[in-house]
């Protein structure tokens, strides 16, 4: 049996939740203490103290991609990287697209601009017992603006990061005209990366205006749903 070790708010445990899902795998789910990480209590699981990290018997895993990549080498069911070269490759593009550029859009908009972080704010206190919410919300907001802030998006003035926001969608969109997926005639680790980033980005009101300007996005996210859900937490 695989655990899966999460924080349940990140769009990278929703991404390797959704892939075991597709691929029919059972596991169990462990929610990280986030306190005990600077502590060394998930050393052996994940060195770099970033989750998910999944312990496949003997053998631990850190990284959504190298999960995924693990998942298809090691399990059945259906694939979850394409087959021709040229779509592993476009697949591969797409999902460097949500984790390095549409994550820190995310991070930007639901977790340093207060009022979009009144909306998260229920979800991560469920995973952090004991922390007034006062004082969570601030530690959220200084931390990941300073990190959004040394990453680059977090300097951006808000008007230019929503009108990114904007341009991610729609070439989302143009990428989904036509198709049921975002790379070649089946699902692949491209669509779970990018519907976790999304999913995470609508919880910001900006987001979700530009998001109503789409016209294939809601489609393509009820289809991914329907073959590799989320599941509980
Ligand atoms: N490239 C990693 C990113 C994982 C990641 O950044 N996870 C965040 C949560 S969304 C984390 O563990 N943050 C804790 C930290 O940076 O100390 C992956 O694909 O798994």
């Amino acid at each position: 049996m695989i655990t899966l070790y999460q924080f349940a708010t990140s769009p990278f445990t929703e991404k390797v939740r959704r892939a075991m899902n597709y691929k029919g795998i059972a596991f169990d789910v462990h929610e990280v203490a986030r306190a005990e990480v600077p502590r060394g209590k998930y050393k052996d699981v994940s060195p770099t103290g970033k989750f998910p990290a999944v312990k496949d018997g003997d053998q631990a895993i850190w990284d959504s991609t190298d999960i995924i990549y693990h998942l298809e080498a090691k399990h059945q069911g259906p694939s979850l990287v394409p087959g021709p070269p040229r779509d592993a490759a476009l697949a591969h593009a797409i999902e460097e697209w949500a984790d390095e550029s549409l994550y820190f859009y995310e991070m930007t908009m639901r977790l340093s601009w207060e009022h979009n972080l009144e909306e998260a704010l229920d979800e991560f206190a469920a995973t952090m017992p004991g922390v007034p919410q006062d004082q969570l919300k601030e530690l959220i907001l200084q931390g990941v603006g300073q990190l959004t802030q040394t990453q680059g998006v977090g300097r951006k003035p808000r008007d230019q990061v929503v009108a990114d926001t904007q341009r991610h969608f729609q070439h989302l969109d143009a990428l989904l005209d036509g198709r049921n997926w975002l790379v070649g005639e089946a699902l692949s680790f491209a669509d779970l990366a990018v519907i976790a980033q999304v999913n995470a980005l609508l919880y910001a009101r900006e987001a979700r205006e530009a998001f109503g300007k789409t016209k294939n996005i809601k489609d393509w996210m009820a289809r991914v749903d329907r073959v590799a859900p989320k599941g509980d937490n």
